[in-house]
């Protein structure tokens, strides 16, 4: 007997799908198609994929073309399966052409030509297709428009910005506003990404909510508990979604850390402590950057994250204690909150201008984790113990820095009425009410900082 084995997504199956299956069977008796696993198409950068695993797998069993089907999970499998299976003929669609000729020390390798006109990312723009504009002068939106167009149906058409002229030519996006004329970039889009600076952000997010768009903010949202809690109720009222963008949220490493130690592997958590800092104030000198903005309001959400998530927002105390903020708050260079819970204790610092080790510790009744620096872009973090041998590393991809999910979570929120679980609402309100505690001024002790001499 002819075996033939076959791979691939399979996502939204289509006719091109199905004729590659009928050219690889009649090349043999029988038909083994291999399904890539979720994880491992995350792993190789391919994110959009609408269907689970299951489904496609389903897809595949249904067209009655397949005598086997298994799943692809790691990288390699290919010559563990050819090997296993007895495998004579590899077949495989020509986008892949060459790729694969490393597997004919195992079988005979058929590139079978691929079917025209059709794709599983022509049928994914079709079920969510996404005009979004973007709001602000933020040197990482630059990033966040690189990575929507990473993304399948989600489209920049334009941007409102101070810097947005060349910016927005960069990005190759045509419509490029200023700030003034909000409302006309509002009229040309169905969501906006909100990254303005501290006084104006809430009041962009209630305008464009006001208007009808959905709306993903860069954290936080609001600088104080009621304004956030209004948004929200806005968004509410209007069927829209309000996102909130931590992209820390969104990595893989940081979710898995989460459920690692919300299933007790570190006992039970007494201390977590987080730092945040960067010098981006000398890209700001040299026109790289421009955000007047304190450390607390760039660093703070994302450093108030895990501390949220792993002890909650019900607190009993808290004080800040800050540096070089003038007295209408504003600008700080580096902030340090503490916590006390009713059976654990937090603290946060952030900087900007400051250096630090980023790291991220949470401490248990067992053992600890550990995020070397810089802990919310990491790809790999550790739980340790007493004795030693037990200590474990982890790894996992990061694609996009998180970003890349976090629009991909925004955008299925609003087309296929996904609920996002990254950012919930009880920590958006937690972080705008620490933001409104920073800003009146309640539990802050401002000190003077010494001007270096960079
Ligand atoms: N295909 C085709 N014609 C199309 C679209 C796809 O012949 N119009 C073929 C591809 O060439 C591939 C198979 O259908 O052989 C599955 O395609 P995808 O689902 O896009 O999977 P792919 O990302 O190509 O994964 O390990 C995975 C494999 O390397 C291939």
């Amino acid at each position: 007997m002819r075996k033939v084995i076959t791979y691939g997504t399979f996502d939204l199956l289509h006719h091109g799908h199905v004729r590659l299956l009928e050219r690889a069977r009649a090349l043999g008796d029988w038909l083994v198609v291999g399904v890539t696993s979720d994880g491992f198409d995350a792993a190789r950068g391919k994110i959009s994929v609408a269907q689970t695993v299951a489904e496609r797998m389903e897809a595949v069993r249904a067209t009655g073309l397949a005598d086997e089907i298994l799943v692809e999970e790691y990288e390699g499998q290919k010559i563990d399966d050819i090997v296993r299976l007895g495998i004579d003929v590899f077949a495989i669609g020509s986008d892949w052409k060459g790729k694969f000729d490393y597997l004919s020390d195992y079988c005979e390798v058929v590139y079978l030509d691929r079917t025209r006109g059709v794709s599983s990312t022509q049928l994914r723009v079709g079920a969510h297709n996404l005009r979004l504009g973007l709001i602000g002068d933020a040197p990482y939106m630059r990033k966040f428009a690189h990575e929507c167009g990473q993304l399948d149906g989600v489209h920049v058409v334009c941007i409102c910005s101070n810097s947005g002229y060349s910016f927005g030519l960069n990005a190759g996006i045509t419509s490029v506003y200023s700030p003034r004329d909000y409302g006309r970039m509002l009229d040309e889009v169905d969501a906006v990404y909100v990254a303005t600076g501290p006084s104006e952000r809430a009041s962009h997010v209630m305008r464009a909510l006001t208007a009808g768009k959905h709306v993903l903010c860069e954290s936080p949202i609001a600088l104080s508990g009621e304004e956030c809690k209004s948004a929200f109720e806005e968004a509410d009222s209007r069927g829209l979604v309000l996102a909130e963008g931590i992209k820390t949220a969104h990595s893989t490493a940081y979710h898995r850390l989460k459920l690692l130690v919300k299933s007790g592997r570190i006992g039970n958590v007494v201390s977590v402590d987080a730092t945040c800092t960067s010098l981006r104030r000398a890209d700001i000198e040299d026109g790289r950057g421009q955000m007047p903005w304190g450390s607390l309001f760039e660093w703070g959400p994302t450093a108030l994250l895990p501390v949220f998530e792993m002890l909650g927002t019900e607190y009993k105390s808290l004080s800040i204690a800050t540096l070089g903020a003038s007295e209408d708050a504003g600008i700080d260079g580096f902030t340090r909150l503490s916590f006390v819970y009713p059976d654990a204790v937090a603290s946060v610092k952030v900087g900007s201008g400051v250096k630090s080790e980023g790291e991220l510790v949470i401490s248990g009744t067992s053992g600890y984790a550990i995020v070397p620096a810089p802990w919310w872009k990491t790809e790999y973090f550790e739980l340790r113990y007493e004795d030693a041998d037990i200590n474990r590393r982890y790894f996992y991809q990061l694609e996009g820095e998180g970003i890349r999910r976090e629009i991909l979570a925004f955008a299925r929120a609003i087309t296929r009425g996904e609920s996002i679980q990254t950012v919930t609402r009880d920590i958006s309100m937690g972080i705008a009410h620490v933001m409104g505690e920073f800003y009146s001024g309640a539990c802050v002790t401002r000190l003077a900082m010494q001007e270096g001499a960079q």
